[in-house]
């Protein structure tokens, strides 16, 4: 299977992140890339290709052109105020504030972001343009005939919304690449979003959306981040009735029990149809991740490989989570592996 991967991304490196109140070191870091790279280059016999580049416009097909210009300028605006950390805010408009635009990048900050663990720093611009950039390669390589292509994809994308970012995604790489299929002539897509966490920017990009299915299976959010999305009574509204479908699962979840709700998943995605399954892939749901809640042993993630073939359709694989690094790259080689083993 081809890897695609651009060095940019290695650009974003946040110095550190509130963890259970604690100041410590960041889980999403770049080291997280560069192992996956190795381990995956290895198993697949070293086919990486740097990402091409589609300009600012299929990013702006899923984000609003005001927050694009916002994380394109941050962090120069943030160095010209004098700031010696990364970029955070101060205050966030809850819906008992009001959502403007004040001058202040503190109070900026604050109408963008949604959580305190995702810290904008000098690269992130960087990195984050060109993880996109890997997924809409990824997703045009399969549209012009490879059944699988990689797509290592770092920052993450699946909790960034229109106009939001959080859970350490700024731009949503998995939504980008499915709005670009859908221009480039698919009529059906379905994005399957098997990270740990519920992709709430994904779901809500696509809320409202008959063409676009989002299919989810992850840690119920009475439990665990984002908290407030991924519920599952959220089923789609307006001509995106029913083509939402969240599958919750309670803390402790082994692959039996994953595997189960994954069948009824893939039923839902037959039905619906798609010419293309953009997967979300994130490996935090494996039992040494330190942030995630789940049970998968090493060899699950080969079964999750095999079981995601059975749909039988082209997909481009995205990588979204995954914070065990010692595991990580062996963890995302198994369900490359998987799925090129077939049902
Ligand atoms: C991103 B992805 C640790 C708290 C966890 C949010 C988790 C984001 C996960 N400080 N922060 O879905 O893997
Ligand atoms: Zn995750």
């Amino acid at each position: 299977m081809d890897i695609i991967f651009s060095p940019d991304q290695l650009a974003h490196h946040a110095a550190a992140e509130f963890n259970r109140g604690k100041l410590g070191p960041s889980f999403e870091h770049p080291g997280r890339a560069e192992t996956i790279l190795a381990a995956v280059a290895a198993s697949e016999g070293g086919n990486v290709s740097p990402p091409e580049d589609f300009g600012i416009g299929p990013i702006l097909a899923v984000h609003d052109r005001d927050y694009v210009e916002f994380l394109r300028g941050v962090w120069d605006r943030w160095q010209a105020a004098g700031r010696p950390g990364d970029a955070m805010p101060l205050a966030w408009p809850q819906p008992e504030l009001m959502r403007v635009r004040p001058r202040s990048i503190d109070g900026e900050l604050g109408l963008y972001c949604a959580d305190i663990g995702t810290p904008i720093t000098a690269g992130t611009w960087r990195a984050a343009y060109a993880s996109a950039q890997v997924a809409l390669t990824a997703a045009r390589r399969v549209h012009e005939g490879a059944r699988y292509c990689f797509g290592l994809c770092r920052p993450p994308g699946h909790h960034a919304g229109k106009q939001m970012y959080m859970g350490y995604s700024f731009l949503n790489n998995a939504a980008i690449a499915a709005e670009w299929l859908i221009a480039s002539g698919h009529r059906r897509i379905t994005v399957l979003d098997v990270d740990y966490h519920h992709g709430n920017g994904t779901q809500a990009i696509f809320y409202d959306r008959a063409d676009v299915q989002y299919v989810s299976l992850h840690a119920d959010p009475e439990d665990a981040f984002p908290f407030f999305l991924g519920r599952a009574d959220e089923t789609g509204t307006g001509a995106g009735a029913d083509t939402n479908l969240n599958l919750p699962l309670p803390e402790g979840t082994d692959w039996q029990a994953y595997s189960a709700a994954l069948d009824t998943a893939l039923d839902a995605i037959r039905a619906f149809g798609p010419s293309v399954v953009v997967l979300s892939l994130g490996v935090d749901t494996f039992e040494e991740d330190p942030i995630s809640r789940f049970r998968f042993k090493a060899q699950d993630f080969v079964t999750l490989g095999r079981q995601l073939a059975s749909l039988d359709l082209p997909m481009p694989v995205i990588m979204e989570g995954g914070y065990a690094v010692a595991a990580l790259g062996a963890n995302v080689a198994s369900v490359l592996k998987g799925l090129q083993q077939g049902a």
